[in-house]
């Protein structure tokens, strides 16, 4: 044999092998854990749920202590000053915010720990006994971190609350922890006014903003309650310091409200052990974190998702940068224009993702790209096909070298957008469809790791490894959970289905929470305790196993409803097929069982909607007047119906009619949750009339 052909064989015999046994590697081993009968897998490393990565570790007050003493003069936690605030008017008449911000400004490991015990002794010096409760109401910032931790070191149980949640829910979540202090900034502080009336247990407000509203003064007249500045209670602790009055792991942690699409949120309570299983877990994945990386800040710290990860950071020695969804690259929203954007001025390593948000991230580059035209878009779509044929394993794709190239020419521009250094996406929150996800490991050229958990499992369930690069799957079990299928006769799915076992997904282990706050009959329902002591939530959701033990959702529960002939239909599955047509920038499918055929409503993507309508020459006064022409409606149903067609959907999945809409679903205005999940309920009864309508007509 020449060589020459050894020099060509050999390697891609090697290629060959590796890449099989790395196809056939098992990321989750089946295990027997006993109780309910199905099919049950663990991580493969571990053979029973880890409960603490840290030794003698066992509540997060502690290990945030522990930290700070390790990392004390590492930069620890960051905010961007404000240099200024201005309003902008559209060309309709509406103002915007668009605020200029500057460096980030850091408080070290030493000092947040000051900070942290400052606030814990001022607490209790404005009045705060450590078994009443403190809600903190919020957006995501330095404070929010500060203040729970500051609670911790007094064993003072956190209520925590999307700052997007609706009157009643807020008013409903204080009522039932019967709340005496509440945490927020000045813009919920407004909101908590509003509803003073409605709040018989609160006594103290204390304002992150240095900027207190001007109604302020009349509630502390009316209801007596004592607003005080966040400065002013670090200031009353730093001059009568308090020995802390740590918890013990079974306490309660955080009572946290989950905005559930359905009915009144319910309080999900995390004991210290809760959380830290999750932490501990959540460490083992992120290949080599540690104190080099920087983590970008951003998510409501209200979703166990981004509260988990900020105390994962801390604990491994991070830096924090703080910002916001409207703040987080060059040309969002809030930015003032010439100015930069969270992560060009951050530089992050790390961060964590909503499927929404990284949708939205690809709909921004694919948008540039298109406007762009020409060449550029010749060379992206070139270099995006040659790295998809290499991230698929054809290994004719673009690696090495040519890697190099293509990110170089092509993808070091969009990598810029999030600052250029980031390495890891955590997603959770919801399946991330395939799409994206190979966008943005192909365009940020870092891989996302994807996790699948919920409040009641303190986030923790599974997460998909790093060299991981199937799509549409959410990995195996975390070391800190079992994952169990369970037949579901009625909805057609059995463990012993072939050639994967289907199920509901049960989750067990240390990170299984304690249930929901006074509600026995909810936590009855959906937790369970088997002979061998082994705690088990019961998500509602559909999971398949792969043979790698890597485990995919596939539908939900109660997101099934059975049409008038007797077809089954999956409202999730089906919008995650039809969000694929570029009109649609968000959609209900609604199925009734009096009918034989479904209907959508559907928000329709402003830009490439009227895009098409300039391109046809068709005149409309406002985008709103646009989505109720008949041939506007036409052309976005034509486009679903297309996508329907290519995900094979059946014909009664497909939506008959549709209902146009202009306005965008936002977390502010009720209709999606914070993690941008759509609120059924809420939305059919907002539009409760479109949807008869659709039926009528
Ligand atoms: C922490 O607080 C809870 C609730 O007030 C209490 O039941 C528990 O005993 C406290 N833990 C310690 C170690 O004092
Ligand atoms: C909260 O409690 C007060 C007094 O008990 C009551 O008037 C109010 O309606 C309650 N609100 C909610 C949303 O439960
Ligand atoms: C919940 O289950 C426990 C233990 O089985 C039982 O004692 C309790 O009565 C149940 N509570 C409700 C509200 O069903
Ligand atoms: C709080 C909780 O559910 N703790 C359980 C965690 O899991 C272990 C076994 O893995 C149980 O012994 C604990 O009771």
């Amino acid at each position: 044999m020449s060589a020459y052909i050894v020099g060509v064989l050999v390697p891609l015999v090697v290629t060959l092998i590796l890449r099989n046994s790395k196809n056939s590697r098992k990321r989750g081993l089946p295990v027997d854990v006993g109780g309910e009968p199905g099919y049950a897998v663990r991580n493969r490393r571990f053979t029973s749920p880890v409960q603490t990565a840290w030794e003698g570790i066992s509540t997060l007050a502690e290990l945030f202590e522990h930290s700070c003493r390790k990392y004390r003069d590492k930069h620890f936690l960051g905010t961007r000053k404000l240099i200024s605030r201005e309003f902008e008017v559209s060309e309709g008449g509406k103002s915007f915010e668009k605020l200029h911000l500057g460096d980030y400004e850091w408080l070290t490991y030493g000092r947040t720990f000051e900070a942290v015990c400052n606030f814990a002794s001022g607490l209790t010096q404005i009045g705060h006994k450590r078994e009443e409760r403190v809600a903190i109401f919020a957006d995501t910032r330095e404070e929010w971190f500060i203040a729970l931790q500051g609670c911790f070191r007094r064993n003072v149980t956190v209520v925590t609350i999307y700052a997007s949640l609706g009157e009643e829910a807020l008013c409903h979540s204080l009522n039932e922890t019967e709340v005496t202090t509440v945490i927020c900034g000045h813009k919920e502080l407004e909101k908590i006014i509003d509803i003073s009336g409605q709040l018989d247990t609160v006594k103290r407000v204390i304002c992150m903003d240095d900027e207190i509203p001007s109604t302020a003064s009349l509630v502390e007249q009316s209801r007596g309650w004592a607003i005080t500045s966040f400065a002013d209670v670090e200031r009353l602790g730093r001059e009568n310091p308090l020995d802390a009055d740590l918890p013990l792991s079974a306490d309660i942690a955080v009572i946290m409200y989950t905005s559930g699409s359905t009915g009144m949120p319910k309080g999900v309570m995390m004991t210290h052990a809760n959380v830290l299983a999750t932490v501990s877990a959540v460490m083992t994945i992120v290949p080599d974190i540690g104190s080099k990386d920087i983590y970008m800040a951003y998510l409501p710290m209200a979703h166990i998702l981004e509260l988990a990860a900020e105390n994962v950071m801390a604990a491994v020695g991070s830096a924090i940068g703080y910002g916001s969804p409207l703040t987080l690259t060059d040309t969002s929203s809030k930015i003032k224009k010439g100015t930069q954007g969270d992560a060009s001025v951050l530089l992050p390593t790390l961060m964590t993702a909503v499927p929404a948000i990284l949708d939205r991230v690809r709909d921004g580059v694919l948008k540039k790209v298109n406007t762009k035209g020409g060449l550029s878009k010749k060379l992206f779509d070139l270099a995006y096909a040659r790295r998809l044929s290499a991230v698929n394993g054809n290994w004719l794709g673009a690696r090495g070298l040519e890697k190099v190239l293509w990110n170089f020419l092509v993808f070091r521009k969009v990598r810029a957008i999030l600052g250029g250094r980031i390495r890891f996406v955590l997603s959770g929150g919801a399946p991330l469809s395939g799409d994206t996800q190979r966008f943005i490991n192909i365009c940020l050229g870092a891989p996302i790791g994807q996790g699948y958990g919920l409040t009641e499992t303190s986030a923790g369930a599974t997460f998909s490894e790093v060299d991981d690069t199937s799509v549409g799957r959410v990995g195996a079990p975390l070391p800190c959970s079992f994952i169990k299928l369970i037949d579901w006769p009625e909805g057609g799915y059995l463990t012993s289905d072939s050639p994967t076992p289907r199920g509901e997904i049960i989750v067990g282990g240390p990170n299984v929470t304690v249930g929901y706050f006074k509600n026995e009959e909810k936590t009855n329902e959906s937790y369970k305790v088997d002979v061998r002591g082994m705690r088990w939530f019961y998500t509602g959701d559909i999971g398949q196993f792969h043979a790698d033990g890597c485990l995919e959702i596939i539908d939900r529960k109660k997101d099934i409803v059975k049409l008038q002939h007797g077809e089954y239909v999956s409202l999730g599955k089906v919008e995650a097929a039809l969000l694929v047509s570029s009109y649609v920038d968000n959609i209900m499918l609604h199925a009734d069982p009096f009918h034989s055929y479904c209907v959508a409503l559907v928000v329709a993507s402003q830009h490439t909607v009227q895009d098409w309508a300039s391109k046809q020459g068709i005149s409309f006064t406002d985008f709103a007047d646009l989505c109720e022409k008949e041939e506007t409606k036409k052309e976005v149903l034509a486009s679903i119906q297309k996508e329907a067609k290519r995900a094979r959907l059946q014909r009664f999945e497909i939506p008959a009619k549709i209902k146009l809409l202009s306005e965008p679903w936002t977390p502010e205005s009720g209709l999606v949750t914070g993690a941008f999940k759509i609120k059924r309920d809420v939305i059919r009864k907002a539009f409760s009339e479109d949807l008869s309508k659709l039926y009528t007509s």
